[in-house]
């Protein structure tokens, strides 16, 4: 039999057509404005309560759920809490959890760390905020018949999630906090969610209050030259 002059194609793949390319000069403008938009976020902790459009949020996690993941098995699950007694819950449990960690939980150095950003164990954000979004991350997953599924790359993928997430947020004009109460399995309880689900971080999402400060420890950025070599 002679070879076929056209392989059936991998029915597995199709064409990448959505990939741009631009010319070298416009390709550094691109690179050099998301710089100059990125380098703006700051993690904020004083929130005003003005709510946000449900819109954007929903966008914002259209465009988390892009992420790249192990084995493309996306990993995570976003509970969006705007209800304000379940955030006066949540607020509840987290400061029980802050005030054993600032009181004798967290080390001296850790302690001595978090200084410069001045945080405490008062977290009113987690009320004021019109939005909390609990990002839990699948240890496994279960299919059709309730079969556990292996999940791979489980924190990475949901670190790279999470990431996205809050560059959506910012991009469309939304302040974040990564807020991580530690432990907080209570989250499961509280967003109803199954045990498989490990609570990753707490996302405070809203607008700035007026009079927000933000730390000038936390705008310092090590420099290219510090976190780069070109070999
Ligand atoms: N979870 C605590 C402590 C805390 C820990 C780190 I590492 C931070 O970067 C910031 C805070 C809190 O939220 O106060």
């Amino acid at each position: 039999m002679t070879r076929q002059a056209h392989p059936a194609p991998d029915p597995r793949f199709e064409p990448f057509t959505d990939f741009r390319t631009y010319p070298e000069t416009e390709m550094i403008g691109r690179a050099t404005a998301f710089h100059e938009e990125i380098r703006r976020r700051r993690t904020v902790r004083d929130f005003s309560d003005r709510p946000v459009p449900k819109a954007v949020i929903e966008a914002a996690l259209r465009a988390a759920g892009t992420a790249p993941s192990g084995a493309n098995q996306q990993p995570w699950f976003f509970s969006v809490i705007t209800d304000p007694a379940l955030k006066n819950k949540i607020r509840v449990a987290a400061e029980a959890e802050e005030r054993e960690f600032y009181a004798g939980r967290a080390s001296a150095e850790w302690l001595a760390a978090l200084e410069p950003l001045g945080t405490d164990a008062d977290k009113p954000f987690l009320e004021t905020a019109p939005v909390l979004i609990a990002i839990f991350a699948q240890r496994h997953g279960r299919d059709a018949q309730g079969r556990k599924i292996k999940h791979y790359y489980v924190p990475e993928s949901v670190g790279l999630a999470t990431g996205f997430l809050i560059a959506a947020l910012h991009h469309a004009g939304l302040a974040t906090l990564t807020h991580t109460p530690s432990p907080m399995n209570f989250l499961n309880g509280l967003c109803g969610r199954p045990d498989n689900e490990k609570p990753y971080i707490l996302l405070v999402v809203g607008y700035p209050a007026a009079d927000c400060r933000t730390p000038i420890a936390a705008r310092r950025k090590k420099p290219l030259d510090a976190i780069r070599a070109w070999l």
